[in-house]
């Protein structure tokens, strides 16, 4: 069914379905042919806060792990450097450090091997004549016999020594020695030993003892003293002993003991290296140098 419109106001002749289907289905408006783009869903939103929250997570731990390379890098080349710098001057190196510094170094390498060799390596030694055991700041290396060459023989030793008990031999060819020790006698018998000592030795035989002092470096014996001089230790005082003057034998010049003792059983009279008190003569001084006085001695360390 068809339906007139007026033409004056634009009728149209138009089917009937078709104005009633525009009757129930407006005609499109303008804003219909561009609809506006629906709002973002929850979904959506909560997608991009996940992505945008993941990013700067991973932004932030790539910055940090740069942080710490740079860090690490810096703080190594510094050690390095450092080092380097240590070794130089330890090598006598020409960077530019103050002589302060380059004090520090050398005294800072050397201060230990001084210390060690100081304290734990510096030993002396000394021999007490006459005595078997040693002095109370000493310890005892050996013990043994005072001997020396023969006291009317030209030839041979004038060292005296101090023998250990327990000799090491290595090859033997008897008959084929040509020089000798002998043992030795307290043989004073002019100068009364008894007044000396206090105990009469004549023609007893000498021991000795070879006594080591850790902590000290050196050993002197002062002759003509009873007292070491300033900052030395004293071992031991005693007399001036050695060969007679009218001998042919010419011997050390040891400090006994002022206690001496005697080889066990050595009463004999055998004359090997015989010892004698010694007394001032000739051009010394007297005084404060006197005749007929036994010449004293100090054995001293430090
Ligand atoms: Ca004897
Ligand atoms: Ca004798």
């Amino acid at each position: 069914m068809s339906v007139i419109f007026s033409t004056q106001d634009k009728y149209v002749n138009m089917d009937r379905d078709a104005f009633s289907e525009e009757v129930i289905t407006p005609a499109p408006s303008s804003s219909s042919v561009s609809p506006p783009l629906p709002p973002p869903s929850a979904t959506v939103k909560k997608s991009t806060m996940y992505i945008i929250l993941a990013l700067s997570v991973v932004v932030t731990s790539m910055m940090f792990a740069v942080t710490v390379t740079i860090v690490y890098h810096i703080a190594k080349e510094g050690n390095t450097s450092s080092n380097g710098g240590n070794a130089a001057r330890s090598r006598g190196g020409t960077d530019n450090v103050s002589s302060g510094s380059q004090a520090h170094v050398q005294a800072t390498t050397q201060s230990p091997d001084k210390g060690t060799s100081n304290d734990k390596r510096s030993v002396t030694y000394f021999t007490r004549w006459g005595r078997y055991n040693c002095t109370r700041t000493s310890d005892l290396l050996y013990a043994g016999y005072t001997a020396g060459s023969r006291y009317n023989q030209i030839g041979g030793t004038s060292n005296i020594l101090c023998l250990p008990k327990q000799p090491q031999y290595k090859a033997s060819f008897p008959g084929r020695s040509r020089s000798y020790l002998y043992g030795s006698e307290y043989n004073a018998r002019g100068t009364n030993l008894a007044a000396v000592f206090g105990k009469d030795l004549n023609e007893h035989d000498i021991p000795c003892a070879v006594c080591e002092v850790t902590g000290s470096s050196a050993m002197m014996m002062v002759p003509a003293r009873t007292e070491c001089y300033r900052d030395w230790d004293k071992q031991y005082s005693g007399y001036l002993m050695t060969s007679n003057s009218a001998h042919n034998k010419s011997m050390d010049i040891v400090c006994m003991d002022e206690n001496p003792e005697s080889i066990s059983k050595s009463e004999a009279n055998n004359n090997g290296a015989l010892f004698y008190f010694v007394e001032a003569s000739g051009q010394l001084p007297s005084p404060p140098y006197s005749r007929d006085t036994e010449i004293t001695c100090v054995v001293c360390t430090k």
